[in-house]
């Protein structure tokens, strides 16, 4: 049986989405793309039903509850007041736009969001398709020395020559973007923000942006509470 926990107490925030959401996704730890709306959700203060599938239990969910709820039968989906939202990253430009933060402010602000959470979508389809392999004992060591150091070289170019992130910490500079947690959680899930950014070493300019990440008081209480799991 998947479980379910009940995060967060009801602020302004639900309201302002309509509600308390109830995330269907994988038991795995703190990672992953559904790992990114509990993200958004923390630091925005949203309370939320976080309903976990074990790897074991999934497949057989996947042909009954979740195809229920999705056509593609994928999670993350989202089920809010009766409608039932699917895409991950059109989840999170939902949830920005209806809480009037984490897009940008102009045009060009959330066309840069945008684009950069663009090539972190192509990162992580890469990273998946290597971390879970059936021969992953080659093909992610192969993923770490190839693709996944052309990512990082271009986020990192990227964040140091953009005009909208060159003054940093955040993509668009001093407010954070639903991308932002995009970028933050790929790093996280290819462990590089852990010992002490060791992966990071010669990223100094996404170590600034993951520092800003985890220093945000309700991304930090997160961090350090038992509804993180690594
Ligand atoms: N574009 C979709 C991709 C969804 C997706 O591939 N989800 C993965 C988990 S992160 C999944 O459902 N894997 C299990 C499966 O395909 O059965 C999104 O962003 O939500």
């Amino acid at each position: 049986m998947p479980t379910t926990k009940r995060c967060g107490t009801e602020t302004a925030g639900n309201k302002a989405i309509g509600g308390v959401p109830t995330l269907h996704y994988f038991d795995f730890q703190s990672r992953g793309r559904g790992q990114v709306l509990r993200l958004m959700w923390e630091d925005a203060g949203i309370a939320y039903e976080d309903v976990r599938y074990s790897f074991k239990e999934y497949p057989d969910y996947k042909k009954t509850r979740i195809a229920e709820l999705n056509p593609t039968t994928n999670i993350p989906v989202v089920e809010l007041n009766g409608r039932i939202l699917t895409q991950s990253y059109a989840i999170l430009r939902h949830f920005a736009r209806q809480l009037g933060r984490y897009e940008g402010e102009t045009e060009e602000e959330k066309y840069w969001a945008d684009a950069m959470c663009d090539i972190v979508i192509d990162w992580r389809s890469l990273f998946i398709q290597a971390f879970f392999a059936d021969n992953m004992e080659e093909t992610y060591p192969e993923h770490q020395r190839t693709a996944r150091p052309r990512f990082l070289q271009a986020l990192e170019t990227h964040l140091k020559t953009h005009d909208l992130s060159a003054s940093g910490p955040y993509i668009t500079g001093k407010n954070i973007t639903y991308a932002d947690m995009v970028l933050y959680q790929i790093c996280h899930d290819e462990n590089l923000v852990q010992e002490g950014r060791k992966g990071l070493k010669d990223c100094p300019r996404l170590a600034e942006l993951v520092n800003a990440v985890e220093e945000r008081p309700n991304v930090k209480a997160f961090l350090q509470s038992d509804r993180y799991l690594g």
